[in-house]
């Protein structure tokens, strides 16, 4: 008889573990899967914000927080490790940990921000999956979600790098889906385009230029993509949704943005 560690005592309850849960989209997902009952496993290196949405959120559902870089390898292992029993079943993974940044023309890009974009996007979700994938395969089940862009589709002018790290992103998914398959794993990509998160504080470290980003139009918010998540992972056993992209009404790609 094959072991169901998964829901000894709740059995219907999912747990899902979301990276980058301290801000944007991944906190605001923290939310609605809270609110829809799921057990949370929320990541993050910013202690104090995975202390205070932990308190928010208990008293809707289970909440482990787990502290570590995406970067770092052994933390990554170590984190995922520590997780307590009841919390160690993850059926739901959301490879969401990513940011721009700079936004710079080849020729005068800086290599630390080449250097955090690929670890941070692509390496970072790699070390994550790496540490999950195993125990999906043993139960033959299990659901990974990742965060692309639509920076993952189209490149746009300086966006080089981090549309790079994207269309990385989007290559692993594709790949995850194909070599997963067996093990009745699914994975799918979820692609917005632009979002009013703490993302272009992120990209232009604090600079002004951050604040005209989502200035004359409406951009997607955190929330419309928590519910396309939560849609996503909500479908029946059978559905796997492999991709999606999203806009706000005034994009129409990368370089097209109707303002105001
Ligand atoms: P935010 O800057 O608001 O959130 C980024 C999250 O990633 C934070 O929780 C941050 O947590 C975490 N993170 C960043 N670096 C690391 C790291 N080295 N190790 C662990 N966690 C890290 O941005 P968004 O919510 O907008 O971004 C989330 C995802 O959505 C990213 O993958 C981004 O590329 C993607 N995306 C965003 C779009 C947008 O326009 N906003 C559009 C398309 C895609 P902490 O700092 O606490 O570690
Ligand atoms: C974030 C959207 O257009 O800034 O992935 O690359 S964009």
């Amino acid at each position: 008889m094959t072991k169901d560690t998964s829901h000894s005592e709740e059995k219907n309850i999912k747990t899902a573990l979301i990276t980058g849960a301290t801000s944007g989209i991944g906190r605001a997902t923290a939310y609605e899967l809270a609110k829809q009952g799921l057990h949370l496993i929320l990541c993050g290196r910013r202690q104090e914000r995975l202390d205070q949405i932990q308190k928010e959120l208990s008293a809707q559902t289970k909440v482990h927080t787990l502290n570590f870089d995406v970067r770092d390898k052994t933390a990554v292992f170590g984190a995922i490790d520590s997780i307590p029993e009841a919390f160690k079943t993850i059926d739901i993974l959301i490879n969401n940990a990513g940011n721009a940044h700079g936004l710079d023309p080849i020729e005068t890009g800086s290599m630390e921000d080449w250097d955090a974009m690929m670890d941070i996007n692509v390496k970072g979700l790699l070390y994550v999956s790496k540490a999950i994938i195993p125990q999906m395969s043993e139960r033959k089940s299990g659901h990974i979600i990742n965060i692309g862009s639509s920076a993952g589709k189209e490149v746009y002018p300086k966006g080089n790098v981090y549309c790079a790290s994207k269309h990385a992103v989007l290559a692993i998914t594709e790949g995850m889906r194909k070599d997963l398959n067996p093990y009745g794993i699914k994975v799918g990509a979820v692609n917005p385009g632009l979002v009013e998160t703490e993302f272009s504080e992120v990209r232009f470290k604090g600079d002004k230029k951050a604040d005209d980003v989502y200035k004359g139009y409406k951009a997607l918010q955190p929330e419309d993509l928590a519910e396309v998540i939560y849609f996503v992972i909500s479908r029946p056993s059978h559905v796997n949704i492999a991709d999606v992209l999203l806009f706000c009404k005034a994009q129409a790609s990368s370089t097209i943005l109707n303002k105001s």
